[in-house]
């Protein structure tokens, strides 16, 4: 039986003070949920703030990138060790905005899930398909050119750590939702290339949660299915009650 994870994808949203605000009203409502694993991903200036806050609760806390190198000269980013100084558990790695806007590819993205493992970190894989590639029949094609390298050289027993979110870029962000039969479809189509992958054990444990307009209106259906293990909710996650609510429809 797979633990159902919900995470917030704060995105570029929420100065310091507005996130300390989020956080307190969060752990109102969730502090002791120990049926779902909840994480909260705000931006990077906002993470200690949020992880001392939610530091004696269920509630992990999750960055939204992270770089594949260990420290040094590389201007604007953040590593492993200054994640984990501020006990940062989970890293939003391959989001499909970093994947458009600062063209991450597969290969970098699978250097930074590498290195998140090897250092304790939790990555969440994000994967999808745009609308074009739906439309052109090639949602399978993508998906799998996408799982399978970002989670190249990947051991098997690491797959009850990592998760992968599943976010057709169609429903980001927009107000569409995929139906909750075309997500389960390419959430049981992922378990199948992570069986392929690394076995049938690896492929049953795991996680794979939906991404891309999920809210609470829509969280049962999808939460229902039997290969959604969970949600990354992007706006809804920035609200308190909008966010605790898609939580309790996952236990
Ligand atoms: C969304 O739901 O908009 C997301 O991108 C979550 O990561």
């Amino acid at each position: 039986m797979r633990k159902k994870i919900i995470a917030g994808n704060w995105k570029m949203n929420k100065t310091v003070g507005e996130a300390i605000e989020l956080a307190n009203a969060v752990k109102l409502e969730l502090a002791d949920c120990n049926d779902v694993d909840v994480v909260l991903c705000p931006p990077f200036t906002a993470l200690k703030s949020v992880s001392d806050i939610v530091s004696e609760t269920q509630i992990a806390v999750g960055s939204q990138n992270m770089s594949s190198e260990d420290e040094g000269a590389y201007t604007g980013e953040i590593c492993h060790t200054m994640l984990k100084e501020i006990f940062v558990r989970y890293v939003i790695l391959g989001h499909s905005e970093r994947r458009e806007y600062y063209k991450e590819t597969d290969f970098w993205i699978n250097k930074k899930v590498v290195k998140a493992l090897e250092k304790n970190l939790r990555p969440i894989l994000c994967v999808g398909e745009t609308l074009e590639d739906r439309e052109a029949g090639n949602t399978e094609k993508v998906v799998e050119v996408q799982v399978r390298e970002g989670l190249k050289d990947v051991d098997a027993a690491a797959f009850t750590e990592l998760v992968i979110a599943y976010e057709p870029v169609w429903a980001i962000g927009t107000g569409k939702v995929a139906t909750a039969q075309q997500a389960q479809d390419v959430h049981a189509f992922i378990r199948g290339i992570v069986k392929d992958m690394v076995g049938a054990e690896a492929a049953d444990a795991v996680r794979i949660q939906y991404g891309g307009s999920m809210k609470p209106d829509n969280a049962v259906e999808l939460l229902g299915q039997p290969d959604i293990d969970g949600g990354l909710i992007g706006g809804a996650a920035l609200d308190a009650t909008s966010f605790a609510a898609i939580v309790k429809a996952a236990i």
